[in-house]
């Protein structure tokens, strides 16, 4: 069990998002904000058989609709994210992709867009790249948002699928073995800590 727990120790010092096409058919791990948020099939999918659709209707009056999914992240660290979207009959809204970095308290110190969508496109991979995540900040919240302009009611569909997040490791040649050890280090520390939790409970 301890050599299974450093495996994963290891192998968890990046953290990967959860379902990232959606291809549990829901939305496990995700959470949404907004009105119109569903899961599509065939057309709605990127990859797979499912992809995350926001329908704006006649009548709506959420402005602003996300779907989004935390994660743990590393301060001062690089990291990429991408998903793609795809539009149909943007008349009324815009739409990207998000990135929010918080502290430990959950206050929101930075925000960062991808180009946003305002005309009808086939999926299209919208990205931001090398991200320096705040020295203090914890956690990443990686977003999908649909942003409706008027209540005029006109139908516009923004569809998500094939989320990303990943960390770009740069270090200097001679020093790479050495931040591999401390990450190593640090995950096994991390590891034994949560396993030391538990057996406290
Ligand atoms: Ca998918």
């Amino acid at each position: 069990m301890l050599a299974e727990a450093v495996i994963a120790g290891k192998t968890a010092c990046a953290a990967v998002l959860i379902n990232p096409g959606f291809e549990t058919g829901d939305f496990t791990g995700w959470s949404t904000f907004g009105q119109g948020w569903r899961i599509g099939i065939g057309a709605d999918a990127y990859s797979g058989l499912y992809g995350a659709v926001n329908d704006m209707l006649s009548g709506d009056y959420s402005l602003y609709r996300g779907v989004y999914q935390n994660l743990p992240i590393v301060g001062g660290h690089i990291y990429n994210s991408w998903v793609w979207l795809r539009t149909v009959t943007m008349d009324t809204s815009e739409s990207w992709l998000e990135i929010q970095w918080y502290d430990s308290s959950g206050t929101l110190l930075l925000q960062q867009q991808s180009a946003h969508a305002t005309i009808d496109q086939p999926f299209t991979y919208m990205y931001i790249t090398n991200m320096i995540a705040p020295l203090n900040a914890v956690t990443v919240s990686v977003r999908g948002i649909v942003q409706m302009h008027s209540d005029s009611g006109a139908p516009d569909f923004s569809i998500f699928d094939s989320f990303g997040f990943s960390e770009t490791v740069v270090p200097e040649p001679s020093t790479a073995a050495l931040l591999l050890g401390v990450c190593a280090a640090f995950c096994l520390l991390r590891r034994h800590r949560m396993l030391k939790a538990l057996l406290d409970k």
